[in-house]
């Protein structure tokens, strides 16, 4: 198959792996439909896909990843910056020399027998001004078709590229999906990323987490911008321009939920409508008027499934009915439909599970779907994707939400009292850990801006560029910081919050703080809502209940300062931790000890 560039960087790229990895045929993916339909036929014929009934869910697809390959994978995930300082105290460093050595022996002969699959990716629209583009090579017809929907892909991102070398160099490869062989490495300071052992999303998709995340982050670091962890959202209300807000949360914290959230019916028979932009990245930089704008840099959404259903998500369900992927979630033989834990009351009983065994949901104990099965998803699926996210132009954001996972400590929301104390609250962050990547469940860990797993360089010198950020914004147009938590648990571990589309409630409350139409309470942590401000009609939850989750329980939040001080002293070695934040530590600790 011809070349489809004639740029000499990338040439030499694509040759250098054929020399490596010595695939038996090279296919460059052009964006065409038919070669799509040629590789997707190639996939079912083998088994690595099967095809869902054409009728309910026209052009979609099942796979199932191997069963030690499910998540993605913190503990083989490598910086291989040339120093250690450089990759930080919260990432795992390898030095890149090493790190080469090793890879390249694993990728020596990888693609034999098999065939190289060359995708030219843009993460942005292609040729926007904030876009950036990528090359992956794939031995994965899976990776080829989920980056189709995740990116931009296509002979047009060869031909914005031109002659550039300014790309990333990607190279995955199955392999054997060793475990004990499987590795995730960034090279930020040579655009490069190499996946071995793994066939499952977040680890072989690279334009996602490692590019536009691990990388990103390293070169907004050095060109003044910034990659984020956030999805992204518009409010449209009536008579008002539409407010942007970006929300980090840390991985299957609620994310996709908010960025599509469907508000209650106070605030729809008001107008209220929520667009989404994005549903987990954020690609932000300082614009003409001196604003922040973001963009999405995606294309689709690769979505958790478990718990999605038509009144928790009703969007993200739309948005999965067509073109979608599913991973490991169960298979309906019966009609050829996909099910999951949470998505309703039926469960199938003539069915595969996700491991790919028989399995009766009506019976079994088991689950049918894997906790963090995924759904991938166009975004132009979705009916409540912003005209922005086509258009590609970035949006102004008037707020930064931070937010965890806390069953305890973290009240429902609380306000920053400047641009320097929310990248306080964010560098403080909590959160228990999930399905999202392999390892305990329920844990609560330290997640600071929900980028634990994905910051490229060093966590402390990434706080410094979230402080030296705002120094290049004007006060008046510097956005506002929260936190908010909908995960607060009674005293038999129920959520207090309703949650979902309810969290309007709380999106209101800081459009008003926005607008300067509320007031709040000052504590030791921030600015809380009085109770009252938060609006409760059409919930069945009474004032007090309100009042508990604002709450801030001192004691908590000093035994949290503990935490935050053992969490922040692993900088102590290399001295990255910014004077400012460790000063505003102690701060909080003084105000909640008087
Ligand atoms: P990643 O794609 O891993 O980055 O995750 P995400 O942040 O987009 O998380 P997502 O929105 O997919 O939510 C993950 C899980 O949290 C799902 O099981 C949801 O049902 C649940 N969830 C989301 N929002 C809420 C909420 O407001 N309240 C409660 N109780 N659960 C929620
Ligand atoms: C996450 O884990 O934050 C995800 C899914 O968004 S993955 O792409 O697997 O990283
Ligand atoms: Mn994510």
């Amino acid at each position: 198959m011809a070349n489809l560039t004639t740029n000499k960087q990338v040439l030499e790229f694509v040759d250098s792996r054929v020399q490596l990895c010595k695939p038996d045929k090279v296919v460059w993916i052009d964006g065409s439909k038919e070669l799509y339909e040629k590789l997707t036929d190639e996939a079912v014929a083998s088994g690595e896909m099967i095809r869902l009934n054409n009728d309910l869910l026209p052009g979609c697809l099942l796979h199932r990843t191997a069963v030690n390959d499910v998540a993605r994978v913190e503990g083989r995930t490598f910086i291989c910056a040339r120093s250690k300082k450089e990759a930080g105290p919260t990432n795992n460093w390898w030095d890149p020399k090493e790190a080469y050595a090793k890879l390249n022996s694993i990728l020596d002969g990888a693609y034999k027998g098999r065939t190289m699959y060359v995708i030219p990716y843009s993460m942005g629209p292609v040729g926007g001004p904030i876009s950036k583009i990528g090359i992956e090579t794939t031995d994965s017809i899976y990776v080829v078709l989920n980056m189709k929907i995740m990116t931009r892909v296509g002979k047009n991102v060869l031909d914005a590229l031109g002659d550039s070398n300014d790309f990333v160099r990607g190279t995955h490869a199955r392999c054997q999906i060793d475990e004990n062989e499987r590795y995730i490495c960034q090279f930020p300071e040579d655009n490069a990323i190499i996946s071995v052992n793994s066939g499952y999303g977040g680890n072989v998709l690279l334009g996602k987490k490692c590019f536009a995340l691990r990388i990103a982050s390293y070169q907004g670091r050095n060109e003044g911008w910034q990659a984020e962890h956030m999805l992204i959202l518009g409010i449209e209300r009536p008579g008002k321009d539409t407010v942007y807000m970006a929300a980090a949360f840390p991985s299957a914290c609620g994310k996709t939920n908010l960025a599509m959230l469907i508000p209650p019916e106070v605030y729809r028979n008001k107008g209220y409508k929520v667009w989404t932009v994005g549903d987990d990245i954020a690609w932000i930089k300082k614009g003409e008027d001196g604003r922040l704008y973001a963009i999405n840099p995606e294309n689709g959404f690769f979505g958790v499934a478990p718990g999605t259903n038509v009144k928790s998500n009703p969007n993200a369900l739309a948005s999965t009915k067509k073109n979608t992927i599913f991973t490991n979630v169960a298979y309906n033989k019966d009609n050829g439909t996909v099910w999951w834990e949470g998505l309703d009351k039926n469960p199938p009983k003539n069915a595969i599970e996700w491991k790919g065994g028989d399995w009766d949901g009506t019976t079994s104990t088991e689950k049918g779907a894997h906790p963090n099965s995924r759904f991938t998803a166009p975004a132009e699926n979705c009916p409540c994707i912003s005209d922005k996210f086509f258009s590609g132009e970035p949006v102004p954001i008037s707020a930064f939400i931070f937010g965890g996972r806390r069953a305890k400590t973290a009240p429902l929301v609380y306000e920053a009292k400047d641009w320097d104390n929310g990248v306080f609250v964010g560098s403080i962050m909590a959160s228990e850990t999930t399905a999202a990547a392999s390892g305990a469940v329920g844990v609560v860990r330290r997640d600071p801006m929900a980028m634990l797993p994905f910051c490229g360089y060093n966590m402390g010198d990434y706080f410094q560029h979230w402080l030296d950020i705002g120094k290049t914004v004007e006060k008046s147009k510097q956005p506002k910081f929260y936190n908010v938590n909908w995960f607060r648990t009674d005293s038999e571990g129920h959520f207090i919050w309703p949650g979902f589309g309810d969290n309007m409630r709380v999106l209101d409350w800081i459009l008003k703080r926005i607008d300067g139409e509320a007031d709040a309470v000052e504590t030791p942590i921030g600015f809380v809502p009085k109770a009252e401000d938060i609006n409760i009609e059409g919930l069945d939850i009474d004032l007090d209940t309100v009042k508990g989750l604002l709450s801030i329980d001192k004691d908590a939040w000093l035994e949290d300062c503990e935490g935050i001080k053992a969490f922040y002293s692993k900088f102590d070695a290399d001295g990255t931790l910014p004077k400012a934040l460790a000063d505003m530590e102690k701060e909080l600790e003084a105000k909640l000890k008087k």
